[in-house]
């Protein structure tokens, strides 16, 4: 962020830093995630709204979903280096766009890169949700392009949606089951929550990584109440 936004962030904020902490969730085994509720200043965030809803050649494409063919529930566009293995998911090949055709995407992206020193992030799938009807179900990123431990930092612009994380359920634990051990004594023997759930509001940032793909689904499901539009970045590495 530079001087000028965060002036320009202040005069219309009282309270900047209230709230707009880097926060880090140790979600157990090896599974991270980082939340920076004010990651990018909030006037030039919708600058970069603006720009994105109306350049970015958004499509709905149709998916396969456990064998059955539907529209995705929201908007989607692939921005990648070149060179890089095509990207595929639920029966769909998106075209790869070039991060030339799109500059104010190279300035984001810089952005993450600085936040996370010794990220590199060399694609981009974006969402644009056009209400609270559209929604991403629960799924992990966990497409083998990725490698084994996926790092994915999502930026948020335009209304507040809510973000949920759900631990898998894990054979281990399903083993360790005392037989006719009543299920309150079966609870977790850790002190991490198997749920969490987050706002992403305009211009923020969360990072999945670790084994959070692995063990962990995510989804941003409908919200009645949410009438607006959100377009989401997440930005990934392909290895
Ligand atoms: O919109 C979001 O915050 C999440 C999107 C997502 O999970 C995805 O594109 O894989
Ligand atoms: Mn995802």
């Amino acid at each position: 962020m530079n001087l000028k936004m965060t002036k320009e962030y202040e005069s219309r904020n009282p309270n900047p830093n209230e709230g707009g902490k880097r926060q880090s969730i140790d979600l157990g085994k090896g599974s991270e995630v980082v939340l920076i509720p004010r990651f990018l200043a909030f006037d030039e965030s919708w600058k970069w709204f603006d720009y994105l809803n109306k350049e970015i050649p958004w499509t709905r494409p149709t998916i396969r979903v456990f064998g059955r063919s539907c529209v995705q529930p929201r908007d989607t566009c692939y921005v990648a280096s070149a060179g890089l293995p095509e990207l595929s998911y639920s029966g769909y090949q998106p075209h790869a766009y070039s991060w030339d055709e799109f500059p104010p995407l190279k300035d984001i992206l810089e952005a993450v890169h600085k936040a996370f020193p010794g990220s590199y992030f060399n694609s981009l799938l974006l969402n644009r949700y056009k209400g609270g009807n559209d929604y991403v179900g629960w799924h992990a990123d966990d497409e083998k392009l990725y490698g084994s431990t996926p790092e994915i930092a999502s930026v948020s612009l335009g209304c507040d949606r809510e973000f949920l994380l759900k631990k898998k359920p894990s054979k281990m634990s399903q083993d360790k089951r005392v037989e006719g051990e009543p299920p309150s004594k079966r609870s977790k023997k850790n002190n991490h929550s198997d749920q969490h759930s987050f706002t992403l509001k305009h211009g923020s940032l969360l990072l999945m990584r670790g084994h959070t793909q692995r063990d962990w689904v995510h989804s941003v499901p409908k919200r009645a109440k949410a009438e607006a539009t959100r377009i989401n970045l997440t930005f990934r590495r392909v290895v």
